[in-house]
């Protein structure tokens, strides 16, 4: 493994990418990617902690991979591979069960958001999902881990959780820091600006996918929800207009002052009309580059198998190390440890 900082971030194949997900955390890995040593992984595993169709996951699988690459992740610098072909993920997870504690997964806000909806319905899974992407992190001796604001309560409870093996078990793991940008960390549902734009929003003029054609795009953030009064500025109590603000802010690459300044004395529409600009601009190269790559399935497949091929040594050399730390095992001939 080189010296440079090892980032790992994860994205679940379920649903289809949305500018949440893109300017949250996507545009950043792929910017980022020259200065460090990169693992990006798609989370299969995690996406099964509620239902999904078996033949929907697989291609969803292909497509999320397919998008990834379109908006310039170079395999050629970083790797990208499915979560479920390495398998110490779900290995070291399990070692996790054995130190976290209840009271520790039930503060995850995530967790109690989900489990809401399903209650006594929802899986154990989504219950554990902290401990799996804890491993994920740990596996890797990852440095840092670029993901949008909803996860980082989620990359604290790893840091967390690794401290706490450390000091009981030795020094095994390195301890991750989450980054999470300066714009563009929540980007929230068009149709209700107080809750997160998610891939399980599930109903129409909830998100802006990142393969919506221009029409789509313009029917969503046309009927997006807006607010009372006609300033248009970044301000707590106005969450709609906010938020097509900072989407606008996180395409053009403007500046918040530059951008409030832009839409001095001009009304809502110019603000949409100008936000569906942006987005048409900025995605369609992407929607080009990923037509061609979906159209190599079999090249996208062989790409993820290397990735998982040539990565998957730093996952058993961790998952070894913390397995003898516990003492699990029957340890090395001579029976020393
Ligand atoms: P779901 O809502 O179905 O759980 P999701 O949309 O949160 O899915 P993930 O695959 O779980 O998508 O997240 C991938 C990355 O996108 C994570 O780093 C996450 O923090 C980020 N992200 C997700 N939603 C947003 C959002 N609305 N704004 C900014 N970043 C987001
Ligand atoms: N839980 C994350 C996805 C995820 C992840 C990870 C992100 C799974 N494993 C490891 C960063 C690092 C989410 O976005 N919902």
């Amino acid at each position: 493994m080189s010296d440079k900082p090892v980032v790992f971030s994860g994205i679940q194949p379920s649903g289809t990418l949305h500018i949440g997900n893109y300017y949250g955390a996507v545009r950043r890995w792929a910017a980022e990617q020259g200065h460090n040593f990169n693992i990006f992984c798609l989370v299969d595993m995690h996406a099964i902690t509620v239902p999904q169709d078996p033949a929907e996951l697989r291609e969803k699988t292909l497509e999320t991979a397919a998008i990834l690459l379109a908006a310039g992740i170079d395999p050629q610098r970083s790797a990208l591979f499915v979560q479920s072909d390495v398998g110490e993920h779900a290995q070291l997870a399990w070692l996790l069960n054995g130190i976290a504690s209840m009271g520790q997964l039930q503060r995850m806000t995530q967790y109690k958001e989900k489990s809401a909806e399903r209650r006594e319905q929802s899986t154990v899974g989504l219950f554990t999902y902290p401990l799996l992407m804890a491993a994920d992190i740990l596996l890797y001796r990852t440095n840092f881990v670029p993901v949008g604001a909803d996860q980082k309560q989620h990359v604290e409870l790893t840091r967390d959780l690794a401290q706490r093996f450390n000091a009981t078990f030795g020094e095994t793991f390195v301890l991750p820091e989450p980054t999470i940008p300066a714009l563009g960390a929540r980007i929230m549902g068009l149709d209700d600006p107080t809750k997160k734009m998610s891939k399980s929003g599930g109903r129409s003029g909830h998100a802006v996918g990142v393969l919506d054609s221009a029409d789509a795009i313009k029917s969503a953030i046309m009927s997006a929800q807006t607010d009372s009064g006609s300033e248009i500025s970044i301000d707590r109590d106005r969450p709609g207009v906010s938020n097509l603000l900072s989407i606008y802010i996180a395409a053009t690459g403007t500046t918040r002052e530059a951008a409030e300044q832009h839409f001095a004395g001009k009304g809502y529409g110019t603000l949409k009309r100008e936000v569906v600009d942006a987005l048409v601009a900025e995605l369609a190269p992407l929607q080009a580059r990923y037509a061609e790559l979906r159209a190599s399935p079999d090249h996208l497949r062989a790409l993820l198998t290397r990735s998982a091929t040539a990565i998957r040594p730093i996952a058993q050399q961790t998952y070894a190390d913390a397995k003898r730390a516990m003492g699990l095992g029957l340890g090395s001939p001579g029976g020393q440890e």
